[in-house]
């Protein structure tokens, strides 16, 4: 397999509202990544991934731009941000800007404009159709968000496409124009010495012309098969690789929810001219009942039946992203492992361990590497999120469920847990700011945070920084095969990696009990690479204590 300084790095997912307060104001900034950068050089990571933070409305937090050469006042300015950039590129940081090109915020110039009149040069830069009438949408689709994915808009008396909130309406990609335009920005930062693009719902941009009704789940149809995985998305995004990103040295992740392995082979293929790696959600679907919501973890054979099934279907031909959580999905803790105090450090190392062992680049989401917890949501005043919101309102308001019955689900998966402010160190707030955060610090801050975890050489925060440091010693950890063993355990996840001479075992203990373990022979003895608790590894059967990892490596 070819090498690549994108496989071998270590990304840390930065959602810049939540993660530093420099000015008091409640709400994380620039200034506010730039006094942190020392301590995401001591964690080792390589690259910063920057949730967005151009200019917005903040209809859904930055992902729905007013303008893409522009940054957000409450973040700072252009000059804060050059001043990021430097002052990481000075750590050997590489910073990762989020690209939110399936839609602009409507207060985008260019949707001010095309919202005017039938004839507008920008009216063909989204997605206009007609309606029977005010009331009845265009088809029947749904979006992500709640609600008809449609708008009706007076002006005209057409509807536009929103496949999210009606704040974010879908670019026109057929337009060569709109086109055009996103690829000269896309040039205009790789010139600013930017170090890639993880872009946002990219598998959508190309929808079919033809848009019937969808299947009905709930009260929508579904815009699936005619929205993601669109006609012309390879052929787009082969352009894109043409016109901007062969030109640079930089790494591009796509966020492509619903691929398959095979769709995952074109946009990530080594010679396909697409995408550098996907970011993709089997690991973290499927768990839903109703909708994606739920209150019950998945089975591990299942967690382990699909992870495995990427890990072998991609190697030597594709590339993919290894994560638990970030700022869509509730904290890994809390959901895959066990957030009781007496588990909760055991249970996120082992996490870590199991997704850092595997091929892929590893993301670690901001605060992931202390073990932060879901929060504890008292009531639907509680949370900021539109899908939140939204959805209770669908769910529960107006809609078939009790709050007794959904409340556990909702505050099991909302967004909103990855979002509270990251816990720095045991003042108030948490360190984050020193006003009033724009949402509520987990009360937890007091016995999880910054401070104190480094300055434990036991925490959470240590095991990462070891991990990642493995993973820099260890070619085997990059580019090694990867073998399932034991796929029928319902507690351990197993499995091997073998690169020339050297293999791994990596064993990790899902469950709250003690498990029994016979150590596979050729093992028996080998040395210890890793583990989160202390055991007698050199035995050929072990009892593995609650959420023990460890992982031995041998010479072949
Ligand atoms: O998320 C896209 C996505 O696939 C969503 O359906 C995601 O699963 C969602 O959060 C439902 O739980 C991206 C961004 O990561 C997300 O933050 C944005 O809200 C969304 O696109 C729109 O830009
Ligand atoms: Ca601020």
């Amino acid at each position: 397999m070819n090498r690549a300084w994108w496989k071998e790095a270590v990304i840390y997912q930065i959602y810049p509202r939540s993660f530093m307060d420099s000015n008091g104001d409640g709400i994380g900034d620039l200034q506010g990544i730039i006094s942190r950068l020392d301590y995401l050089e001591y964690l080792g990571i390589d690259v910063i991934w920057l949730s967005p933070v151009y200019k917005s409305p903040n209809d859904d937090n930055g992902y729905d731009i007013s303008d893409y050469q522009d940054i957000m006042e409450e973040f700072g300015t252009m000059t804060d941000f050059d001043q990021l950039l430097n002052a990481a590129h000075k750590r050997g940081i590489r910073i990762v800007m989020d690209l939110v090109v399936n839609h602009t915020s409507d207060e985008h110039r260019w949707f001010v404009e095309s919202r005017k009149s039938v004839d507008n040069p920008y009216r063909d830069y989204y997605i206009w159709r007609e309606g029977p009438d005010a009331q009845t949408p265009p088809n029947n689709w749904g979006s992500c968000f709640g609600g008809s994915a449609w708008e009706f808009d007076s002006e005209t008396g057409m509807y536009y496409l929103h496949l999210f909130s009606r704040k974010q309406p879908d670019l026109n990609w057929d337009n060569p124009e709109v086109r055009r335009e996103v690829f000269d920005m896309m040039s205009w930062w790789c010139e600013k010495g930017i170090d890639g693009f993880r872009m946002d719902v990219i598998s959508m941009i190309s929808k079919t012309k033809e848009m019937p009704d969808g299947e009905v789940h709930g009260l929508y149809g579904d815009y699936g098969p005619y929205c993601v995985h669109g006609p012309n998305v390879h052929r787009y995004l082969q352009e894109m690789n043409e016109k901007v990103l062969a030109k640079y040295d930089i790494m591009t992740v796509g966020e492509t929810a619903g691929v398959t392995t095979e769709l995952a082979k074109q946009y990530a293929g080594e010679n396909t001219h697409e995408l550098n790696m996907v970011f993709q959600f089997e690991h973290v679907e499927g768990d839903g009942k109703y909708g994606k919501w739920t209150d019950e973890k998945l089975p591990l054979t299942t967690l382990k039946d699909t992870l495995s099934r990427w890990q072998t279907e991609l190697y030597g031909t594709a590339w993919n992203s290894l994560f638990w959580n970030n700022h869509d999905q509730p904290r890994a803790v809390s959901r895959f492992g066990d957030d009781r105090p007496q588990y909760r450090e055991a249970s996120a190392k082992m996490l870590a361990t199991c997704l850092h062992m595997l091929q892929g680049t590893p993301y670690i989401y901001q605060g992931e590497e202390l073990g932060m917890t879901n929060y504890p949501f008292e009531g639907p005043q509680d949370f900021r999120d539109i899908e939140s919101i939204n959805a209770y309102k669908e769910w529960c308001v107006h809609g078939v469920l009790s709050h007794e019955v959904f409340w556990p689900c909702i505050t099991f998966k909302s967004r909103d847990n990855a979002r509270t402010p990251v816990q720095w160190d045991d003042s108030p707030q948490g360190g984050f700011t020193t006003g009033t955060p724009w949402i509520p610090v987990n009360p937890n801050y007091r016995e999880i945070n910054a401070r104190a975890e480094t300055a434990d050489p036991g925490s959470v925060f240590h095991y990462y920084r070891k991990l990642i440091a493995l993973r820099k010693q260890n070619p085997v950890i990059v580019y090694g095969k990867y073998e399932l063993l034991f796929r029928e355990s319902q507690e351990l996840f197993v499995y091997t990696r073998t690169l020339g001479q050297e293999k791994l075992l990596v064993v990790c203990n899902f469950s709250p009990r003690e498990t029994p373990f016979a150590v596979p022979d050729e093992f028996v003895g080998a040395p210890l690479l890793i583990s989160n608790m202390e055991n007698a590894y050199d035995r050929a059967v072990m009892d593995l204590k609650p959420y023990e990892a460890f992982v031995l490596k041998k010479n072949l």
